[in-house]
């Protein structure tokens, strides 16, 4: 008996539909050569790469099951599909087969997941580093990130160093609450956990720079709360380190030197440091209440990297804090005027 091939103006009309609304929904990519800051898919680390390669596998395997699945959903329902009134044919031999292929085939495709994916667990994450590994310890904070590298006392915010094709440890702790450590070019994403230290090891492969975001919503300013990756080449994150330690040239005249002693008699140095000016310990293993200012005129953004770091976007940070960034732990210490536009310019002076 020929089955009768049952497709109709409407059925038509429906699957066109279907394929405009999903071509329209693929042209929602970004035009070639650009790409979003968070973008998961531009992996520039070994780590990411592997990510990459699992995320692309999985994506064929779905492909393809989809197609076979929809080809035959499409089959039984015009093709091989009864009408009312006619007879069905019915046999148990052909409902065991079915049962068992629909066990077994879907077993086979989520181990050929589970494999390549259990495989870049065990192997991406070490519990012990060779010497060479450069650690930086990660200090999440609401709502910022605190750097430190143990080997040569750099204290850093919001924008951390890495040097190119070395291994890098992030060790990750939280002075609060639980966030979440995400760069999605480099590393993927892990919890900041309070009272537990979480790693992640990546080596980076192109210099550049990154963005990255706390994807764990940790307060107010959970949004607010980013930094970024620079990937250097040996020889700039030398440089870089290099003038991290140097202590900052204290201004001696003008309205920056002004700024210094107006720094200096403010609660500032309650939270921040600036060395040689104010010391906090650098052994407090959960970090500073404030970010370390020595080298803030060298950071291109301020306050979890919301802003670009200007003198006006400095100015309208510290006379009002919580305006600019909800919730923002630093007080407003109603600073405004000529005492604010020295301390901006003494601030901006900290190259
Ligand atoms: C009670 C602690 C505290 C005091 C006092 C304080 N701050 Fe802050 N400050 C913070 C915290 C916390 C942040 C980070 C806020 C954020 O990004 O969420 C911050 C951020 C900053 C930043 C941005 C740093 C960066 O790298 O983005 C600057 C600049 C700054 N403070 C300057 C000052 C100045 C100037 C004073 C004195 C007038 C001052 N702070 C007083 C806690 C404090
Ligand atoms: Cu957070």
């Amino acid at each position: 008996m020929t089955m009768p091939f049952r497709l109709n103006r409407c059925r038509i009309a429906t699957w066109s539909g279907l394929t405009l609304l999903l071509l329209s929904v693929v042209g929602c990519a970004p035009p070639p050569g650009t790409h979003y800051r968070l973008d998961t898919l531009s992996p520039r680390s070994a780590l990411t790469q592997r990510f990459y390669d699992i995320f692309v596998e999985v994506t064929v395997i779905d492909i393809i099951v989809l197609i076979i699945v929809v080809a035959i959903f499409v089959l039984a329902l015009m093709v091989f599909s009864t009408r009312t009134g006619e007879p069905t044919e019915f046999s148990w031999r052909t409902d065991v087969f079915l049962e068992t292929a629909w066990i077994v085939i879907p077993m086979i495709l989520v181990i050929a997941i589970a494999i390549p994916t259990v495989k870049t667990i065990i192997e991406t994450q070490p519990y012990t580093w060779s010497p060479d590994t450069l650690e930086v310890r990660v200090i999440a904070h609401q709502w910022w990130w605190e750097f430190r590298y143990p080997s040569t006392g750099v204290v850093t915010a919001d924008e951390v160093h890495i040097p190119v094709n070395r291994q890098i440890n992030f060790a990750m702790v939280s002075r609060d609450v639980i966030h979440s450590f995400f760069m999605p070019a480099l590393g993927g994403k892990r919890d900041v956990v309070p009272g537990q230290e979480n790693h992640i090891t990546l080596t980076a492969n192109t210099p550049g720079e990154y963005w990255g975001q706390c994807t764990e919503f940790c307060g107010d300013s959970h949004a607010n709360m980013r930094f970024r990756v620079f990937v250097d080449t040996p020889e700039q994150f030398d440089a870089w380190t290099k003038h991290q330690l140097s202590a900052p040239v204290h201004p001696t005249e003008g309205l920056a030197a002004e700024g210094a002693k107006i720094f200096a008699d403010a609660p500032c140095a309650v939270c921040h440091t600036v060395r040689g000016i104010s010391g906090l310990s650098p052994q407090y293993t959960y970090g500073f209440r404030g970010p370390d200012l020595t080298h803030f005129g060298s950071r291109g953004t301020i306050a979890g990297a919301i802003m670009d770091n200007t003198p006006e976007n400095l100015a309208l940070w510290i006379h009002n804090p919580d305006a600019v960034k909800p919730g923002a732990n630093m007080p407003t210490l109603g600073l405004s005027g000529h005492d604010l536009n020295a301390l901006v310019a003494y601030l901006e002076s900290l190259k």
